[in-house]
């Protein structure tokens, strides 16, 4: 860091110019950078779903580019990835106070073979400001721990995340396992993860693809209401 950056009081800049530094100190893995800016942004009102989308998400994205590009490697995205962790430590509280109520139950993870979290983490917050239940299983699992979770919490939705085209063929395993146990239709199965879309969404069998967190929270709002139409007219 040059001794022109060390000069900077973040308080002193303007909220363009704060988000700005934020997306440079993401980029550095700076963690107390970011949560002292986040804490600046929350005085500034600014609403925690905004600090989350336009600040943390946005200088991630550029992190992101810059990995793909070989110009980040793992280390440093690592460290970006720890800040970003920071941040949302911050906003979390203040994402699930909300007050909405108790909308359904949520069994989330990472599937097998993949590490990638911050994406799932963002869609549980996400999920749980909007009044879901949410139960986390981490990173990196197996059909077992999915199909064990959902039927020991009576979940509604089943959420499974991956950030590797190695690793979203795993989903299919999940769903087709619950097809051959016969409880695949009872549950929603939503898929995420930056490689993904809709067509591969369709062709695994998942009830719906979820671009990002808000859609997903959308998208579990309505299977949800279906689901309690169905239980008030049966
Ligand atoms: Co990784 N990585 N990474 N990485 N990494 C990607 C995914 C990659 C696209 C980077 C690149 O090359 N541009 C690339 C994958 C290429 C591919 O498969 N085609 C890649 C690679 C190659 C790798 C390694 C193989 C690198 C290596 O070791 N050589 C390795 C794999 C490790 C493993 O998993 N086995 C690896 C490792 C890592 C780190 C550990 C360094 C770190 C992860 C740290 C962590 O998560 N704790 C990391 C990171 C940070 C990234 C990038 C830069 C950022 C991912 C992220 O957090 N995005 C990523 C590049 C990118 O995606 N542009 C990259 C921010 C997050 C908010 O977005 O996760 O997309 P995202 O989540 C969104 C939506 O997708 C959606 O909602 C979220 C919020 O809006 N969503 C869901 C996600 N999950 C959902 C689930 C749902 C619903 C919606 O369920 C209902």
């Amino acid at each position: 860091m040059s001794d022109e950056e060390d000069d900077i009081i973040l308080s002193e800049l303007n909220d363009e110019e704060l988000v700005q530094q934020m997306f440079d100190d993401l980029y550095d893995g700076l963690k107390e950078e970011i949560e002292e800016a986040v804490n600046i942004l929350l005085e500034r009102k600014w609403e925690p779903y905004r600090i989350l989308t336009e600040a943390l998400v946005g200088g991630m994205t550029i992190v992101g580019a810059d990995f793909r590009d070989g110009i980040l490697f793992v280390p440093e995205v690592l460290l970006a990835a720890n800040a970003m962790k920071g941040g949302m430590f911050i906003l979390k509280p203040l994402l699930a106070e909300t007050g909405a109520p108790r909308m359904g139950k949520m069994v989330i993870g990472t599937v097998k073979g993949d590490i990638h979290d911050i994406g799932k983490n963002l869609v549980s917050m996400m999920m749980e400001g909007a009044g879901f239940e949410v139960v986390d299983l981490g990173i990196n699992n197996a059909v077992d721990a999915y199909i064990d979770a959902i039927k020991a919490e009576e979940a509604d939705i089943l959420g499974m995340s991956a950030l590797l085209t190695t690793t979203m063929p795993y989903m299919k395993v999940v769903i087709d396992t619950m097809v051959e146990m016969g409880i695949r239709d009872d549950y929603v199965v939503l898929v995420g993860g930056a490689p993904l879309n809709e067509e591969f969404g369709k062709a695994i069998g998942a009830d719906s693809y979820c671009r990002d967190a808000a859609v997903a929270v959308e998208t579990a709002k309505e299977y949800m209401a279906r689901k309690h139409n169905q239980l008030a007219a049966g």
